[in-house]
């Protein structure tokens, strides 16, 4: 939901910043101001701004002073952070507003009580990266993670202050078919006696539809069949534009919009159907990583990288191991990409934290952990869930899921996503493969698979030997769900070309992935592959990583690998829209 008309104030720039690694500024009164000759630019994470603090783990502030017009006097003021952490606590003019857990969700404030207007207001914020395991991801240290990525810090996503008036659009809930079904559900704050005019908008500006309702005091809802739209695809990605005006006696208090694409997305008997076509998934695991600005992806690096994935005929990517920032998702839905949603339960190194297995089994059971996952979850799905693009909820990667009390943690977290959104089918990425428990309580089976990298050295067909038996096994038990590869490929340090193609070189990379892509070739019930991954990434320092993982066939600074063209001719090559003659 996007509200181009209500009055805001953008906080983006140069903040002052501030490290604390004892953890005192809170004791010591920093809301109410403190003194630093350090700035940090906001939007972006801290680390790469200052060699001093590329690998601080701890504990940072940031302040920032904005003005507020006498004219918005009476209104209420909401302060927005898009994405900002790990744990983040924010005071206005020295008054605790809240606090947030979780880096990848957005979160919104109440500022009507402190805010001051017609002077300038003290924005105090204190953000903390710390790792601990019951954090999500969790993990021990900045170095010591269950998570292949580097835990950055900072107001990592745009922030800025929003005003309404006390009636106000405070929810919009979308959903369509490819058959021009629209139903929508405005959630309305102090609504009662109100009207909301519901209108869709072609690109254009045309006027499709328009229809004016009662709000009962809270909702106001639409459901109509608009006749001559035009579906939603990844080669069509067709947008219209449902604007929603809360009347009052002077004209609209309020207007919101949403972009909205009429499409159906479903998996029946071993299939994934976009608009009742069966769909073959081409594409990546990406990260939101980029030099310097950390985990906030500037937008022109955002529009390079969709233009890549469509050179390289690429039609859906996972938002791997976290929900992606709002420009991020607004592309997939403008460009056309098909996105498996994924929230931030990345557990891939867990078993390795504990010494104790015994202590890692009863993480699952811990009330604490379901609670946050649930949290961030119903966050993530609320922020996200009108979007065309997004068809898929993924509710975790690589938990041990061999483990009962492992599995039955990720069917609660599937069972809940449905709860929160029964039109969406629910999947999460298995590193357990055939020994995995949970495979049944999710709708699309999706598989990271590093045969021929993480075993197998060396040995390109042995690696593909082993992914197929595998698949085939996994297949033979789960016979009506759709398989998504969802992760393979190998490191390659760019640059470091071997004939013949041995580890770490461009062309082991290169011929290791075209060989999965050929492996899987024509399966039926094969629905896609995600290349691991779209360009290398920071991760946490260890000896198998030369700072960043490598498996990008495009390099951090968005140059090709070798693969990158490896890749583009093989997905050429590959259908979008999988074939009912396909092989057994
Ligand atoms: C895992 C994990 C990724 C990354 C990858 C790798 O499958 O999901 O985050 O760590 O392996 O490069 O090893």
């Amino acid at each position: 939901m996007k509200s181009p008309y209500r009055p805001k104030v953008d906080l983006s720039g140069f903040w002052k910043f501030k490290l604390d690694p004892r953890d005192e500024g809170e004791k010591e009164g920093w809301f109410k101001g403190f003194s630093s000759n350090d700035v940090a630019y906001v939007p972006s994470s801290w680390n790469e701004q200052n060699p001093l603090w590329d690998g601080y783990e701890g504990v940072a502030w940031y302040s920032t002073r904005f003005y507020v017009p006498e004219s918005l006097e009476g209104k209420l003021a909401w302060l927005i952070f898009k994405g900002a952490g790990y744990y983040t606590k924010v005071w206005l003019n020295g008054v605790l507003l809240g606090e947030h857990e979780g880096s990848f969700t957005q979160f919104k404030l109440d500022a009507t009580s402190a805010v001051r207007f017609g002077e300038y207001n003290l924005l105090v914020v204190r953000v903390d990266n710390r790792v601990a395991l019951d954090r999500l991801p969790p993990g021990l240290s900045i170095n010591r993670t269950a998570f292949d990525f580097l835990q950055y810090g900072g107001i990592h996503r745009p922030a800025y202050l929003e005003f309404t008036e006390r009636s106000y659009i405070e929810a919009l809930l979308v959903e369509t078919d490819h058959k021009g079904l629209l139903k929508a559900e405005a959630r309305i704050a102090n609504g009662s006696g109100l009207k909301v005019r519901f209108k869709l908008l072609e690109r254009e500006g045309a006027e499709l539809l328009l229809d004016e309702v009662s709000c009962n005091g809270v909702l106001a809802r639409l459901n109509r069949r608009v006749s001559g739209v035009k579906p939603w695809s990844p080669e069509e990605p067709n947008l219209y534009t449902l604007r929603v005006e809360l009347l009052g006696e002077r004209g609209p208090l309020d207007i919101v919009e949403e972009r909205v694409g009429f499409r159906s997305f479903k998996v029946d008997k071993g299939r994934v159907y976009l608009n009742e076509k069966p769909v073959f998934f081409k594409g990546f695991g990406r990260h939101e990583d980029f030099p310097v600005t950390g985990k906030y992806v500037p937008g022109a690096a955002l529009v390079r990288d969709f233009y890549l994935m469509k050179k390289l005929g690429a039609n859906s990517f996972r938002t791997s191991h976290y929900p992606y920032s709002d420009e991020h998702l607004d592309l997939a839905d403008e460009m056309g990409f098909m996105v498996i949603l994924e929230s931030t339960v990345c557990l891939s190194g867990f078993t390795g934290l504990f010494g104790d297995q015994a202590k890692a089994r009863e993480w699952f059971k811990d009330p604490r952990i379901m609670e946050k996952a649930k949290a961030v979850l119903k966050e993530m799905i609320e922020q996200h869930r009108n979007r065309p693009s997004v068809v898929m909820y993924s509710v975790a990667n690589e938990p041990p899921t061999d483990w009962e009390e492992a599995a039955e943690f990720v069917k609660q977290l599937a069972e809940y996503a449905k709860s929160l959104d029964p039109t969406r089918p629910v999947t999460f990425a298995s590193h357990r493969h055939s020994k995995d428990r949970a495979l049944g309580f999710v709708d699309m089976i999706s598989l990271n698979v590093y045969f021929g990298w993480y075993s197998e050295w060396g040995s390109i067909e042995e690696g593909v030997r082993r992914m197929l038996e595998e698949l085939k096994r996994v297949h033979e038990m789960y016979p009506d769900k759709p398989v998504l590869l969802a992760e393979f490929g190998a490191d390659a340090v760019a640059g470091i070309h071997w004939d013949p193609p041995v580890m770490w070189s461009e062309e082991y990379q290169a011929e290791l992935l075209r060989s999965y892509i050929e492996g899987v070739r024509g399966l039926k019930w094969v629905a896609g592959v995600h290349v691991w991954n779209f360009a290398d990434f920071r991760t946490p320092q260890s000896p198998g990583r030369t700072v960043l993982n490598r498996k990008g066939v495009f390099t951090r600074d968005r140059q090709p690998k070798f693969a990158a063209h490896v890749i583009k001719y093989l997905f050429s090559s590959l259908p979008s829209w999988a074939r009912s003659s396909e092989r057994g």
